[in-house]
């Protein structure tokens, strides 16, 4: 099989009210991986149009999770930060794969079938094919890497039946285009950590979510102090003592998620969290953890409160990330379509 130079990509919906999973699950992870390989981190506007949505929040949610990227620690320098919809070779390889992948493939994916709820005739037609766009996301770059949260581990395996099913049906023509036995790549899923699922306050058995009707359910990025140390301090958890060893966490869903949220945010496996804090009651643990949230997440806020006022930076970001992420995926989706006898 081809081997391909390593490339991480990844998107974050611009849909409001970024939380702490998305920052362990994703972007503090995004900021780790760029000093490793080259990255592209993208905004993805175009995903995010496939539930209702206003066009003014739509703008101003996408400044606001390219700002998230930069105070979380991005460099624009050194990566690629854009907006999905600037770079039109998304959807129009996202076409390709819509004539590669299979209806039954998209039949399977679960979280169609969680967002879409029980009205599913009522769903877009864009929500159902949210994974094909998500592949084309990643392989118009043919990116090698990315990392996620375990929520989009199904379609991360729908884009490596994608990308192995274009080199199948193709590999001809792929052969006599110099591209080897392979043109994309069959990309990785980087979820790692103690925090790849960070669960409701609320409700261990629940994804921590910011369409949860419940704001006490999750921590966005922009609260503020007295509003974290709050919502930890009503996070729901069981009587018992916190246990000394990571097996004691079985059975214990909001134990295990706290656990796990203060070993991510201090980069720590629970095992050690455990080492420090077993046999503590929940209160003493709990205002442990909110300090620490909020010494984590207090710089992050205020830049990002910062660049809210400088909205005109912001845009020069993306504008100079549109342009570098268009001179990398112009060249790929012209090879797609000389590979597919697309007369250009
Ligand atoms: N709870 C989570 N724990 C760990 N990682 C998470 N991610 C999302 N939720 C968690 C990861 O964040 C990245 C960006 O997510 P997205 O833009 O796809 O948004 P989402 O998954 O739709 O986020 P939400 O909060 O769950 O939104 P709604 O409520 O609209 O469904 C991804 O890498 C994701 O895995």
């Amino acid at each position: 099989m081809a081997t391909f130079p390593e490339r991480v990509f990844s998107g974050v919906q611009p849909t409001g009210n970024l939380h702490l999973g998305n920052y362990l699950g994703a972007i503090k992870r995004f900021v780790a991986l760029q000093a490793t390989r080259p990255c592209l981190y993208c905004v993805v506007d175009l995903h995010a149009m496939t539930l209702p949505f206003e066009p003014a929040q739509l703008a101003r949610t996408t400044r606001e999770v390219t700002a998230a990227f930069l105070a979380c620690g991005i460099d624009p320098k050194a990566n690629v930060v854009f907006n999905q919809s600037r770079v039109a070779e998304h959807a129009e390889l996202a076409w390709v794969f819509d004539c590669v992948a299979r209806l039954g493939w998209l039949n399977r994916m679960t979280q169609f079938k969680e967002k879409a709820g029980k009205d599913r005739e009522a769903a877009s037609i864009g929500l159902y094919n949210y994974p094909v766009l998500m592949a084309a996301d990643i392989l118009v770059y043919r990116a090698t890497h990315v990392p996620v949260g375990d929520d989009q581990k199904q379609h991360l395996e729908l884009a490596r039946d994608i990308a192995q099913k274009f080199n199948n049906d193709f590999s001809a023509s792929i052969a006599a285009h110099g591209h080897g036995d392979a043109f994309f790549p069959l990309p990785e899923p980087l979820i790692q950590g103690p925090a790849t699922r960070v669960m409701s306050l609320r409700d261990g058995a629940k994804k921590m979510s910011k369409s949860d009707p419940s704001e006490n359910s999750y921590i966005a990025l922009t609260d503020d102090a007295d509003t974290i140390a709050q919502k930890i301090r009503k996070a729901k958890t069981d009587p018992e003592p916190l246990p000394s060893e990571v097996e004691g966490l079985a059975q214990r869903p909001e134990a295990d998620n706290l656990v796990g949220i203060f070993a991510a945010l201090a980069d720590e496996t629970k095992a050690n969290v455990l080492k420090r804090f077993g046999g503590a009651q929940f209160s003493a643990f709990k205002s442990a953890l909110a300090d620490l949230t909020i010494e984590k997440l207090a710089p992050i806020r205020s830049e990002m409160l910062r660049l809210s006022a400088d909205p005109d930076f912001v845009d020069s970001v993306l504008a100079d990330g549109a342009d570098r992420a268009r001179a990398m995926a112009r060249p790929n989706m012209d090879a797609v379509k000389d590979i597919l006898g697309l007369v250009r």
